[in-house]
């Protein structure tokens, strides 16, 4: 029986946790986009998995992930005998999620490649979905996927004939993940500086590496790639080596290598991260023995994408929970989803979503057009630059997002037996890890050093504008013109100035690139659903528009933000630690 606390309130009063519908059926921007990407027939094939997965993602996979909230690996460096056994264990969720993704493909989708250059797009459907649930096992995800990338890219035969089908299998006992180790004490920026060493075996064919790897993600990966400097190079990227190694010897043993600590981490907290001691690991070069940088790019582009696609997942996530709650909550004498200004964030929580998921699914859908060999000159440049662009805005979306989204929870929101903290603590490694967003903003500079890059980029919005005739969707245009439009000014400027006036406003062009690209998309998408008497496109794309403020670039040009920082460096003195006056 309610007890009645005397004012009419009932102390039996609990709140409603917020519970999940099928994340396909849910998603009426994916279920658009899927409609207007994939053919008929292929439409049909698809559906159905994605909507098979959405309810997976929504029932079991988002309990267990509730379920194994707290659950953590744990470091086992000895055995009860003294053996040095450097052994990660991890949580059975962990290895029920590494079953579910061999079984679902979704690393091999994109190499089965069934859809052709639509492949790509069905893979980050699924992703999309599964992402979120998935207590970040798609970080081991992403790397397996940029290692045969990277392993077919090279073409070194004896390597992709071992690892290729381990790591594209969907047969779990079959299936490998891959590491991706690339960060040493001296930085995970600055890898160039990296101070590994690969010793020569007699023979030549295969080297012993020596170093500390400080930052080694899914650290139970039975193969990684990493970067060692052969004896007698030269310094910087171009001195080391692309390495394929395993981590475990044909009895289990540790190849070469001690397993030093877990690292603790703000967040991704049933990630095993490790700092590992090379100790004369054996490894085999994959790609020559220099320019090692260079051979481990077409990793970080397939890692970059994922990091974009995990950031829409989450906040596609954040929506659908924020959304239900609202309809439970009440208030003030009225649900939460009834209340205007409640109404208004949840609304634009949404409208960032969307822009996070229409860039993301471009670069995919440009990804699938290359891997498919359909790809012009032209867009294989495009995907280039907005590879960088789609990983950093996406990453400082999804933090802003996740924080909103735990207010719209009020006290709730901050306790974590709700398992919404995680939402936030988990965006955060975003913009981080794969390169932060000053390192990406860079990378757009490099890009953008190809000859016509910036004018693919130029192009790439005239496009998406082509087919937008609604009068509505006016605004998008002139909105997202004058983004591109000061941005590429600024560019130019900027390019003829000095490198560090290029540098310092490489940040504030790649967000105005990135947004000027999101407004174009929403508003091609958005025109697509009107002629199909949807006019929900056109509202988020004019909302979009409305939340896109227009950087002042003369600003940016401006030695302003250099004099401040003179400023401070004249404050905290140019010895670290000190703090002058
Ligand atoms: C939920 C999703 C999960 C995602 C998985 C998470 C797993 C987490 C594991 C990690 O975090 S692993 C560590 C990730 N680390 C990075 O992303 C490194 C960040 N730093 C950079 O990206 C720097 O820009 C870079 C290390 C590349 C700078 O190195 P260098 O040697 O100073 O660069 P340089 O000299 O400009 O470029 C060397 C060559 O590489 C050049 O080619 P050339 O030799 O032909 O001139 C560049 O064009 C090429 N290159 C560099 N970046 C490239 C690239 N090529 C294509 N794409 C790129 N992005």
């Amino acid at each position: 029986m309610a007890e009645d606390a005397g004012d009419g309130t009932d102390m039996d009063f609990h709140q409603d946790p917020p519970q999940l519908g099928n994340q396909y059926d849910d998603d009426a921007l994916l279920r658009s986009w899927v409609e207007r990407t994939f053919p008929d027939e292929l439409r049909r094939t698809v559906e159905p998995e994605l909507r098979e997965m959405g309810a997976l993602a929504a029932g079991p996979l988002f309990a267990l992930s509730l379920a194994s909230r707290r659950e953590e690996p744990q470091l086992v460096t000895f055995d009860a005998w003294g053996q040095r056994v450097d052994e990660i264990q991890v949580p059975d969720a962990w290895k029920q999620l590494a079953k579910v993704a061999a079984e679902w493909g979704l690393v091999a989708v994109p190499y089965e490649r069934k859809e052709g250059e639509l492949s790509r797009t069905r893979w980050a459907a699924l992703v999309h979905l599964f992402g979120p649930s998935s207590s970040i096992y798609t970080c081991p995800l992403a790397m397996t996927d940029g290692a045969a990338t990277t392993l077919l890219t090279h073409g070194n035969r004896a390597l992709v004939e071992r690892a290729v089908p381990r790591l594209t299998s969907r047969e779990p006992a079959r299936a490998w993940t891959s590491g991706q180790w690339m960060t040493e004490r001296t930085g995970g920026s600055d890898v160039g500086q990296s101070l590994t060493r690969a010793v020569a075996e007699p023979g030549g064919e295969a080297f012993r590496l020596y170093g500390t790897k400080w930052f080694t993600s899914a650290t139970t990966s039975e193969m990684t790639l990493t970067l060692a400097r052969p004896e007698g190079n030269g310094s910087g990227g171009k001195g080391l080596a692309l390495f394929y190694l395993e981590l475990r010897d044909a009895e289990g043993r540790p190849n070469g290598m001690r397993i030093l600590r877990l690292k603790e981490k703000l967040g991704t907290r049933m990630l095993p991260t490790a700092e590992i001691e090379l100790d004369g690991a054996r490894a085999v070069p994959v790609a020559g023995l220099s320019d090692g940088v260079r051979a481990i790019a077409p990793m970080l582009q397939i890692t970059r994408t994922w990091n974009a696609l995990c950031a829409v997942g989450g906040m596609r996530r954040g929506v659908a929970l924020a959304r239900d709650y609202a309809r439970r909550r009440s208030a003030f004498g009225a649900p939460l989803s009834r209340k205007a200004l409640h109404v208004q964030t949840l609304a634009d929580l949404e409208v960032e979503a969307q822009a996070a998921f229409f860039l993301t699914f471009r670069v995919v859908e440009l990804l699938g057009k290359m891997e498919a060999k359909e790809a012009t000159e032209e867009e294989r440049i495009l995907l280039r630059t907005l590879q960088p662009v789609a990983k950093l805005v996406t990453g400082k979306q999804a933090v802003a997002h996740a924080s909103e989204v735990l207010e719209a929870f009020g006290g709730a929101g901050y306790v974590e037996d709700t398992g919404l903290p995680a939402l936030l603590r988990d965006a955060q490694v975003l913009p981080i890890w794969e390169g932060t967003t000053n390192v990406l903003s860079l990378d757009l500079l490099r890009a953008l050093g190809e000859a016509g890059a910036l004018r693919r980029l130029e192009e790439e919005l005239e496009r998406t504008f082509r087919s937008v005739s609604d009068a509505e969707l006016a605004p998008v245009r002139t909105r997202a013109m004058s983004l591109l439009g000061g941005a590429a000014a600024w560019f130019r400027a900027a390019h003829a100035g000095s490198p560090a006036q290029l540098e310092g406003g490489a940040r504030t062009f790649a967000l105005a690139v990135g947004r000027a690209l999101q407004l174009g998309l929403a508003a091609e998408h958005a025109q697509w659903r009107r002629v199909r008497n949807d006019g929900r496109g056109v509202a988020i794309a004019r909302r979009m528009a409305a939340l896109s403020p227009v950087p002042d670039f003369d600003a940016v040009l401006d030695t302003e933000a250099a004099r401040v920082a003179a400023e401070l460096d004249g404050q905290m003195g140019s010895e670290p630690g000190r703090s002058g006056g």
